[in-house]
């Protein structure tokens, strides 16, 4: 048996991406008066820059109407930063990003079966506060053994920082856990922490390579469409399925 379950957030937990975090840039650039907006589609390209404080400044490099001084330029990325972090949590509190099929079951499965949980991701505390203190009430952190955000690994994935952070909070060896990812750049960082990760499907990464992976599917909430199969039994992905995965 696995002994902890150590998930993303941005598209594992809740399609945050395109429903949360794309939205909350628009909004920002709006309220700003800043005159460039992201599509759906360039933000999947986007979303090739990990950390969205990175993403920003990487796309005002091909902005004519971005401020020229790099000073400047900084301090914008900064202010539409907080800006996109304060118009996602209201997103969040809108009840308009759900968790992912599966996930609250998932959750609470860890919490009756003794398995410790870890949340390892690297966007901004704050977001990861406001996800899941909506969904999970203002003791969610009650269920995590580790709580890893930007504050605490700097460096985005696919650095393993994030999630050997995690590991020497929970004091636990890699291979003793199973992390939940949906991006390229997790699946990378899981591995270099020697931690064995299942990919769970999201809009943005659908069709990703995920090499390295012990499963890949569409959703915790359904045993269709796995690779390899899901042979454990029951109508969505459970514990010992992710165990059996990950032996
Ligand atoms: C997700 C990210 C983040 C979010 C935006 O990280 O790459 O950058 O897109 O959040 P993970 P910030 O997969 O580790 O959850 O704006 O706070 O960076």
């Amino acid at each position: 048996m696995i002994r902890a379950v150590l998930w993303d957030v941005d598209g594992t937990l809740a399609e945050t991406e395109r429903d949360g975090h794309l939205r909350a840039f628009n909004r920002a650039f709006e309220a700003r008066g800043v005159p460039w907006r992201w599509s759906t589609q360039y933000y999947g390209e986007l979303l090739a820059v990990p950390g969205g404080y990175e993403r920003l400044m990487h796309d005002m490099r091909s902005r004519e109407q971005a401020p020229a001084g790099a000073r400047e330029r900084a301090a914008l990325a900064r202010e539409l930063h907080r800006l996109k972090n304060e118009h996602y949590a209201a997103i969040v509190r809108s009840g308009e990003l759900p968790l992912r099929a599966g996930v609250a079951e998932l959750l609470a499965e860890c919490v009756g079966a003794g398995v410790r949980m870890g949340i390892v991701t690297t966007t901004s505390r704050g977001n990861v506060e406001a996800l899941l203190g909506y969904h999970l009430g203002r003791h969610w952190a009650a269920h995590f053994g580790a709580v890893v955000s930007a504050a605490e690994a700097p460096r985005k994935k696919p650095d393993p920082q994030a999630y050997r952070v995690a590991l020497a909070a929970l004091q636990i060896a890699g291979e003793e856990c199973a992390a939940i990812e949906d991006a390229p750049a997790g699946v990378l960082a899981s591995i270099a922490a020697g931690v064995p990760v299942i990919v769970t499907r999201s809009q943005y990464f659908s069709a990703a390579h995920v090499p390295g992976a012990r499963a890949r599917g569409p959703s915790l909430g359904s045993v269709q469409g796995w690779t390899p199969a899901a042979a454990c039994g029951g109508d969505r992905i459970g514990l010992k399925q992710i165990a059996a995965w990950c032996a």
